[in-house]
This record gives structure tokens, sequence and C-alpha cells, in this order.
């Protein structure tokens, strides 16, 4: 048994997971999935932007387990689609269509439009909350375009239409440690991570 504190992460996302416990790996908490903490949910993100639904499910998972709960909502906006996907980046498509169909399908949505105007986002929003119902919620971005072409296996989801002009490569072809440092998920987490280093200092 670990004696550090637990912190119950609300995610089913292994790609989000394996960044998380990348970043947040030695906060000092001991981190462990909804799974793993045997909280079986359904939590419905009916709010209408990345920090409500962040809410939503940290606070349900806190609810549920009276435990520390996190939570990241996250997605992909492309400015040529009206910011789509953007909330609805994990169902547009459908939840269960390949991200090799979803990825293809932004590219042939995009067909003909000029560099310039293939600027795009990745938004993430982390919250945090606590047994005693304090809240916290950050919301950082990475700004990138839509590339021409699939490429890279690292990473997950989109990030291999993500292309980062000033690698000259998509989010899924640098490397985990690379995408950690100048993602939106990175850059969210440290700043909860010092939020919570914060709050444990002057408790
Ligand atoms: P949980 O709610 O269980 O955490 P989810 O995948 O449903 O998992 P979201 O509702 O936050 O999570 O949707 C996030 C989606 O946005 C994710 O499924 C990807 O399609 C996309 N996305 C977010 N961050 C990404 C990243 O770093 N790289 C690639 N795609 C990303």
């Amino acid at each position: 048994m670990s004696d550090k504190k637990k912190l119950i992460f609300a995610t089913g996302n292994p790609g989000k997971l394996k960044e998380i416990k990348a970043v947040l790996g030695d906060l000092g908490y001991e981190i462990v999935t909804m799974k793993e903490a045997g909280i079986d949910i359904d939590i419905v993100e009916d709010g209408k932007t990345f920090e409500e639904n962040a809410l939503i499910k940290a606070k349900a998972v806190c609810e549920a387990s009276g435990c520390l709960a996190m939570a990241d909502d996250s997605g992909l906006e492309v400015d040529a689609m009206n910011k789509e996907p953007g909330i609805y980046s994990a169902r547009w498509m459908g939840y269960d269509t390949s991200y090799d169909i979803k990825n293809q399908a932004i590219i042939d949505k995009l067909q003909g439009v000029p560099d310039e105007e293939r600027t795009a986002r990745f938004v993430c929003a982390c919250a945090a909350v606590f047994p005693n119902g304090e809240e916290l919620v950050v919301k950082c971005n990475m700004e990138g375009r839509i590339g021409y072409e699939i490429a890279g296996a690292n990473g997950f989801g989109y990030d291999p239409i993500f292309y980062l002009p000033e690698y000259g490569k998509t989010s899924a072809e640098i490397t985990p440690e690379e995408k950690n440092a100048i993602s939106h998920r990175g850059k969210a987490l440290r700043k909860m991570a010092e939020l919570l280093k914060k709050m444990e200092a002057s408790e």
C-alpha cells in the first residue's frame, strides 16, 4: 500500500493517461484511474465549454470516491471549420470511428485551403475537485496547423495531422517528452501542479 495521498484522474483515454502520468508523476500523489479506483459511473459531458466539462468529470468522480479528483477536457479547434470539432473532438464522426478516418476527413475538408488559413489549436482544460468542495480549473493551448497528410505514430487522436511549423513535424512525429514540454495538456497539468503545491504550502 502506498502512503501517498490518492489522486483519481477521471479519464478513460489511455493516450491522455500516459501524458498525465509523465507530467504529474513526481507530484507526490498516487495517481490512479477511475477504473483502478473501482469507480464505474457514466458521466454525461453536457457542458458548453472545455472548462465546464472538465469540472463535470472531476466533480462526479470526487463525489463518487470522496477523494481528490482531476479531469482533463480537451479537443482540437480548426479555424477553417469554425473551430470544430472543439468540445466534440472525441465524439466527432462517432466515438468508434477510427482516427485514420477522422484525420483524413479533416484533411479532405481543408482541401484547397492555403497554409495561412490552416491554423488550429489543441485546447486542454484541467479541473481539480477536492472532497471539501474546493475547485480549481486551468486552460492551456498549443497552436499549430492542419497538415496535408497523416504523419507519425506517437501521441494519439488528432496528433498525426497537427503540424508544428517550428519542428517541421506533426505532434505525432515529435517524442513524447517534446510533446509534453509544449502541449496544451503538459502546460495545463504543470499549471495545476503549481496550484496544488501552493495550496499544500499554505495548509
Ligand atoms: P475522457 O473524457 O475519458 O478523458 P475522451 O477522449 O472522451 O476521454 P475528451 O472528451 O476530453 O476526452 O476528448 C478529447 C479528444 O480530443 C480526444 O479524444 C482526442 O480526439 C482529442 N485530443 C485531445 N488532446 C489531444 C492530443 O494531445 N492529441 C491528439 N488528440 C487530442
